[in-house]
């Protein structure tokens, strides 16, 4: 249950998490705790991205990605500001990473929890050294396995079972948006004062939506025949305008506010596309679909993929309910 709040007062995240947590009288504080060293970690990944341009942090370093991509130096630091403001806290079990290859696991001097909390800690990095927004994004599960430090089951949970998404985007301002199944709910962080301000609470992707689809047109011609017809069909008669960043935070961020469909489909050189289920889709589908819209993978609900591996990829649609259910029809041939 969302806690009403005057529009006209100022409200921390630090506030509006105490008072939500009023709402679960079984509580314990844990999880509100979790969620403030989440943002804790945000402000620090954002104080360094947005110094990129000011010190000499830009450029590759030699070293790929459990993908086998350049990594880049902010996403190094990115990823072991989330894993040091995590796993000393006794609330975490165990934690994954698009950029590390296994489990994650709590080191044996701290104390593990009962929260598993898997994250993309930069994504889009290709674009920071051209200034375009990227982000962080994360999702948390209950540790579900026998043992007390966590175990790769825990992290291989469908998306159903997250019991909070969020994501970080680092733009012309930096916001933190996220759910825990009571709504979607975003604030900007007033550097001045460094605090997350609640800026959107209750976030809806609008009714009717802007007509606009997202994607990358370039590989038209490796997509399938009914993923071209889908695509033709939009930009024809269907009258849609169109939008692609190339940063998936910022294309969802996009998406959210002003409503449309963003899809990374599978194609000849990519057969499961690019985005990865874990990091990308699931808490990504978990925020759209708490704020009226749909994630599909193009025929069955994103969140309800049983995840097989940790760095499993997928094809992936999500947007306004109208607009990915028509991309399904297209897909499945009925149309
Ligand atoms: P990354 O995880 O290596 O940063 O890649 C993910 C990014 C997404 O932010 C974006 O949606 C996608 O890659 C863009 O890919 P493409 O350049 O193929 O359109
Ligand atoms: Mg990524």
């Amino acid at each position: 249950m969302f806690a009403a709040m005057p529009d006209s007062h100022v409200v921390t995240i630090s506030r509006f998490l105490v008072d939500q947590q009023r709402f679960h009288s079984e509580a314990t504080g844990a999880f509100t705790s979790l969620l403030h060293d989440i943002a804790l970690a945000a402000k620090i990944i954002s104080r360094e991205v947005t110094k990129a341009g000011l010190v000499d942090i830009l450029g590759a370093t030699e070293e790929e990605n459990v993908h086998g991509e350049q990594v880049q130096k902010l996403d190094m630091f990115a990823n072991q500001v989330l894993i040091k403001a995590l796993d000393h806290t006794g609330l975490v079990a165990c934690m994954a990473s698009e950029e590390s290859d296994g489990l994650i696991p709590i080191p044996d001097q701290f104390p593990a929890g009962d929260y598993v909390v898997i994250f993309d800690p930069l994504d889009g990095s290709s674009n920071i050294d051209v200034n375009v927004s990227i982000g962080t994004i994360w999702s948390i599960h209950r540790k579900v396995s026998k043992g007390a430090r966590g175990a790769l089951e825990d992290c291989l949970q469908p998306g159903t079972r997250q019991v909070a998404a969020g994501y970080v985007v680092y733009g012309s301002s930096t916001m933190l948006v996220y759910t825990s199944g009571a709504g979607v709910h975003g604030f900007t962080l007033d550097p001045s004062i460094g605090e997350f301000l609640l800026s959107h609470p209750r976030m809806r992707i609008p009714e009717p939506s802007k007509k606009v689809y997202s994607v990358n047109e370039a590989y038209y011609s490796r997509w399938s025949r009914e993923q071209q017809r889908l695509v033709t069909h939009l930009k024809n008669e269907g009258g849609f305008g169109s939008r692609y960043i190339g940063s998936f935070v910022a294309d969802i961020h996009r998406t959210l506010l002003q409503g449309g469909l963003f899809m990374y489909p599978a194609d000849t050189g990519s057969p499961k596309g690019k985005l990865r289920l874990l990091y990308e889709a699931a808490p990504m589908a978990m925020i759209v679909e708490q704020a009226g819209g749909l994630a599909s993978d193009g025929a069955r609900s994103l969140m309800e993929i049983q995840p097989e591996s940790l760095h499993q990829r997928t094809p992936l649609y999500m947007g306004s309910r109208a607009f990915v259910e028509l991309a399904e029809s297209y897909l499945a041939g009925s149309v």
